[in-house]
């Protein structure tokens, strides 16, 4: 668990899946994205049964091994199930404190923030990073709100100091404006999974972000 801990720090791409947009289906989502060098992935299954869903969280493990950190979305049963890295919770889902006391002080958790105040409110509250979003525009989560801008990331990086990943509308020609503007890593769902061959997407995510942050 150390291990998989350390690897929060040096994370830039970050996979969430999605199967209803998914070309390829959600275990070859992870395991290509893995095989590129995605060093964490989100389990988040809105569709599926919670039976479905702990088969499929096993699965998942199992693919990212030691490789990449494995969250489930929401889900604290269903992480405590297949004994995952930890959970990625929303502002409405279980409370954080919540979480932990159910998954133990190792495991990670992640809590979605939209503003300073909530992303303060995470790391008071003993939240291992945070997602901000949506950076921009989004159709793939309905409820996600107007973009704050990629502006609106530096602030909150600045008052933290736990790593902050940025999701919501992002892809291969806004990330540069996601990175200089201060975050840790980035979230693309809808421009990983949405392509014929998430490995070269993948792949091709890392290496602009290793690109621009050299350039920085
Ligand atoms: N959460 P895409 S936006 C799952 O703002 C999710 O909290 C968001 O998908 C938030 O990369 C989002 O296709 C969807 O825009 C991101």
């Amino acid at each position: 668990m150390e291990h998989k801990r350390s690897l929060l720090d040096i994370i830039d791409f970050y996979l969430v899946t999605d199967s209803g947009l998914s070309k390829k289906g959600t275990l070859s989502d992870v395991e290509s994205a893995v095989a590129a060098g995605c060093r964490i992935v989100q389990y988040r299954e809105k569709t599926r049964s919670t039976r479905d869903m702990v088969l499929e969280a096993s699965q998942i493990k199992t693919l990212c091994g030691n490789e990449a950190i494995f969250l489930v979305n929401d889900r604290v049963d269903v992480a405590l199930a297949v004994d995952a890295d930890g959970v990625h919770i929303g502002q409405d889902d279980m409370p954080i404190h919540t979480a932990r006391e159910l998954l133990g002080p190792d495991k990670i958790i992640g809590l979605t923030v939209h503003n300073i105040e909530e992303a303060l409110e995470a790391e008071r509250s003993g939240a291992n990073y945070v997602g901000l979003g949506p950076i921009f525009n989004t159709s793939t989560k309905e409820d996600a709100g107007e973009g704050i801008g990629p502006e609106s990331i530096r602030a909150v990086k600045e008052a933290l100091n736990i790593p902050v990943v940025a999701i919501g509308g992002i892809n291969k020609q806004n990330s540069e404006s996601v990175i200089i503007g201060g975050a840790d890593s980035l979230v693309a769902i809808s421009a990983v999974v949405c392509s014929d061959d998430v490995t070269r997407e993948t792949k091709e995510f890392i290496d602009l972000i290793d690109q621009i942050r050299s350039q920085y």
